[in-house]
């Protein structure tokens, strides 16, 4: 039976890391790191997520405001509020939560926020930087999946990484950062998609495997070698009419037979979601620490 990475554990120490930086900060008598999250319209799930980091902002002792604008924003409206925090030193991040209304250019408005800023690393200069392996902003989420290898001590070097999906916000950069030529990472990368003739071909000869397709229940235990390390990062909601809500989160992974072959596994919930949220946080941080040593220097 595979052990299972408890990523909710782990976002906890990484918050409580953080809360202690953030507390010796206030004892300096100094500002505090600031996230701004907007949120476009009223998708429960973004909902939840958005209210989920203003939360875990608070608690840390961090600033934190939530916008929520009405799913009949403008563009331009958008754009305009984009710049006043772009100019607002008391935030030194801003996060617009995706999707977007179809009526708003996604690429327009992620390229009007400030790099310095970008604490999603979404931006193209963010992306760009990290391809070619200088420092920059991570997004949340692949930033999440290889802390969670580091601390779980699961060896990236030399070992055979296979992606499942193409994403920008989790494969393409999930791949990137496992390829980067630096501790915890170093492994040998193969992104695969729906595109791909026989993908079990590719999965079986993963070591880690990192499933963000989006499909519930997509890995088969037949798709996998014994030991792999598997990394779910689907997050699906799928109806159960058992429970209140009327539906239950499952990964992309087929969590029973799977973990019984795996070595590691993370489960849904529980798993990377809690992580996404913690790795935001610390891009704040840094974000707040770059912002901050520019004005001193
Ligand atoms: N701009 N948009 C932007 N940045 C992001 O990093 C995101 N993402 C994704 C969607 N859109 C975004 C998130 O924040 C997905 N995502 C996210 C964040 C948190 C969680 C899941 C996805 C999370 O906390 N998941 C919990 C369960 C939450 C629940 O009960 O609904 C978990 O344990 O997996």
């Amino acid at each position: 039976m595979a052990v299972i990475i408890d990523g909710k554990k782990v976002a906890a120490e990484i918050r409580h890391e953080l809360k202690e930086k953030v507390e010796w900060l206030r004892s300096l008598n100094v500002r505090v790191p600031g996230l701004v999250t907007i949120l476009v319209g009223d998708n429960p799930a973004s909902l939840s997520y958005v209210t989920s980091k203003g939360k875990a902002c608070n608690e840390i002792g961090m600033l934190s405001k939530i916008e929520k604008l009405s799913a009949d924003t403008s563009e331009e409206e958008l754009l305009k509020l984009i710049d006043s925090y772009n100019s607002n030193n008391d935030y030194d991040g801003i996060l617009v939560q995706l999707p977007l209304p179809k009526h708003i250019n996604e690429d327009k408005v992620i390229e009007r926020i400030a790099p310095s800023k970008d604490v999603d690393g979404f931006h193209p200069i963010s992306v760009g930087n990290l391809v070619i392996g200088k420092d920059t902003f991570y997004p949340c989420t692949p930033y999440g999946v290889v802390e969670l290898l580091k601390r779980y001590k699961i060896e990236t070097s030399g070992k055979h990484v296979v992606v499942v999906g193409r994403s920008n916000i989790v494969g393409k950069p999930v791949a990137n950062l496992l390829l980067q030529k630096k501790e915890g990472a170093n492994a040998v990368v193969t992104v695969c998609h729906s595109a791909a003739k026989d993908l079990s071909r590719f999965t079986k000869e993963a070591d880690i495997l990192i499933a963000a397709i989006g499909r519930p229940y997509f890995i088969k235990a037949d798709m996998i070698k014994d030991g792999v390390a598997v990394i779910d990062v689907g997050i699906n909601r799928v109806e159960d009419s058992t429970l209140p809500k009327g539906y239950k989160l499952v990964g992309d992974v087929d969590y029973e037979g799977v973990s019984k072959k795996a070595s590691f596994i993370t489960p849904v919930p529980g798993g990377v979601g809690p992580m996404t949220i913690a790795m935001l946080l610390q891009n704040t941080f840094l974000a707040y620490i770059k912002i901050t040593k520019q004005k001193l220097s």
